[in-house]
């Protein structure tokens, strides 16, 4: 293929989901020029490839979009509580076509290069299709859940049936009508699939290797009362959101369950389950990730709606989790997940203890049982937080690549720069917050704002976040998820510590101290003028 080489640019942007768009817009404000490409045909990013049946946020939806553009938000039809997939593209479609971003981007071009020039401080990037760009910042923007994590089962290229993978669904709607369906997984995805396509298939069963503590989310329609008693509340919701440990738009409990009497430990409960959501957990008790009796007591609880709700006791069991308190794997949200199983439609197969063997060309068969299909779906997860940049072939100093970097040592200062990567600022990187994705992007965009800006007033060619300074912060990392509970989710696999991908190395991939903590500290890195970051001429000083 020949090479196409487009004009040089101060920044090649990588995405266009929620960190792209709100890169190009933070591009504009410094005035620098820019590329950006996409690999999807539309805006969107994680959320245009993610257009599974029921996939829709967690988060309320008044607080799963964007800050910045006030004027927006306030004429935006937040229609329900959480946001349909097809709502959050329509949504970044109208940030993208009100500013104008689409004729910055180049969509259907995927990257597949970054090479880091040691003599001119400058990025090259390439993509599929043959072109390559030279830019002094590299800026990706390419989420957590970019690369789909699909277990290598034999026989699965055998099956004569419909398969699958939900973060890469086709466009056209399928017809699950008259069909047995098999859904494997049963986390945040597999949960919204698995009661969505419950109510039309022919038959469903589901397979579930560990069972999770799902959440009712309570979804609802949001009325004219509520949309305009929102639109005169900006900035008390994104204070609320920006101040929040999770970034929900959430006042804290004020409240721990250790300082509390069992009965009230249930009543408190009671009202946080009956609230919905994410209240469950972060409006009930301050402390339900880091005091055992506290967690138990949630724990419990929810074991025990489970049983009251499931009406097959042997099935409710297994739907039961008990290897991970509350917490130790990211809680999904549901409506009416655990009421699905009590279908005659639905069936639930525990493959814990009796894996799935292969794929057969008729369905999938475990170590004890054969099941013949028309559909497999695999709700499996992803090669999350590191994967999607490792998957992009990005060569830094000395020729070292992030994919070898990360597999060893999956550190980045802020969540957004790894040493040995100059010039390299990967919104939503390793470290980053755990927390609601699009206040976190927010943060991140305007701290690397800062870093450009601070940049370019030194003129500065090469900035690089020190070793030490990566350390420090990994470190912290390390010692808030060590004060939790949730290392003892470990068994379970949890994506966000690098578990869920056999051969990955598990570690602290993201950041607990709450997406607060987080700003105090980039606001002190910002203040302190940058000391965990090098700011030099090119070519680098021996
Ligand atoms: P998750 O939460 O990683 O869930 C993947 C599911 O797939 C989980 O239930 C896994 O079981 C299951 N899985 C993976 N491999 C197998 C095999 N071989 N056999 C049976 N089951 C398997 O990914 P999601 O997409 O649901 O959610 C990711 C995030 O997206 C979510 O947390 C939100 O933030 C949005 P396991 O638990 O490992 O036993």
């Amino acid at each position: 293929m020949t090479t196409r080489t487009l004009p040089e640019v101060d920044a090649v942007v990588v995405g266009a989901g929620f960190a792209g768009l709100r890169t190009i817009h933070l591009l504009r404000e410094l005035g620098l020029s820019m590329q950006v490409f996409e690999a999807g045909d539309d805006v969107g990013g994680t959320w245009y490839w993610n257009r599974y049946p029921g996939a829709r946020t967690d988060t309320e939806s008044w607080a799963y979009c964007f800050s910045f553009d006030r004027e927006l938000w306030q004429q935006w039809d937040f229609r329900e509580r959480y946001t349909a997939q097809g709502e959050v593209l329509e949504y970044l479609g109208a940030v993208a076509d009100k500013h104008d971003m689409r004729k910055e981007i180049r969509f259907s071009t995927r990257v597949n290069g970054a090479f880091f020039d040691e003599e001119t401080s400058r990025w090259t990037v390439t993509t599929e299709d043959g072109l390559e760009v030279t830019s002094r910042w590299l800026i990706t923007g390419l989420g957590w859940l970019g690369i789909a994590y699909k277990p290598p089962l034999p026989g699965a290229e055998t099956f004569k049936g419909e398969a699958y993978v939900t973060s890469q669904w086709p466009k056209d709607p399928v017809d699950f009508t008259g069909k047995r369906v098999a859904v494997i997984g049963t986390g945040a995805t597999g949960i919204q699939v698995i009661q969505e396509i419950g109510q039309v298939a022919e038959h469903l069963t589901v397979f579930q290797r560990t069972p999770n503590y799902a959440l009712p989310g309570r979804n609802h329609a949001l009325g004219p009362q509520q949309q305009l008693a929102l639109r005169r509340d900006f900035e008390n919701q994104w204070e609320k959101t920006f101040n929040h440990v999770f970034g929900f738009p959430m006042a804290p409990a004020n409240r721990l369950g250790s300082e509390v009497s069992d009965d009230e430990l249930q009543r408190v409960l009671e009202a946080g389950w009956e609230a919905g959501g994410f209240h469950y957990i972060f409006e009930t008790f301050d402390d339900m990730l880091v005091d055992q009796r506290v967690n138990d007591a949630a724990s419990e609880f929810v074991r025990r709606k489970i049983r009251a709700i499931v009406n097959d006791p042997e099935t409710a069991e297994l739907l039961c989790p008990t290897t991970h308190p509350i917490g130790g794997k990211r809680p999904p949200l549901c409506n009416f997940y655990y009421e699905t199983f009590n279908r005659p439609n639905v069936k639930l197969v525990s493959v814990r203890e009796d894996p799935i063997q292969e794929i057969t060309p008729a369905g999938l068969r475990t170590g004890s049982a054969e099941y013949e299909f028309d559909v497999i779906i695999y709700a499996t997860g992803f090669d999350a937080i590191t994967g999607p940049l490792a998957g992009m072939n990005v060569h830094g100093v000395g020729d070292r690549t992030i994919a070898a970097q990360w597999a060893d040592d999956a550190k980045a200062l802020l969540g957004l720069a790894s040493p040995g990567f100059p010039n390299l600022f990967a919104v939503l990187g390793p470290q980053a917050p755990f927390a609601s994705h699009p206040p976190v992007i927010e943060t991140q965009v305007e701290v690397i704002g800062k870093l450009l800006q601070r940049a370019i007033e030194a003129g500065a060619e090469r900035v690089e976040a020190t070793e030490e300074a990566a350390q420090a912060w990994s470190d912290q990392c390390d010692a808030i998820l060590a004060a939790t509970l949730l290392p003892q989710g470990m068994g379970d696999r949890p994506w966000f510590l690098g578990a869920n991908v056999p051969g990955k190395k598990p570690s602290t991939l993201c950041y607990l101290g709450g997406l607060a903590a987080y700003r105090a500290a980039a606001d002190n890195e910002v203040a302190a003028g940058f000391p965990g970051f090098t700011f030099t001429k090119s070519p680098v000083p021996a």
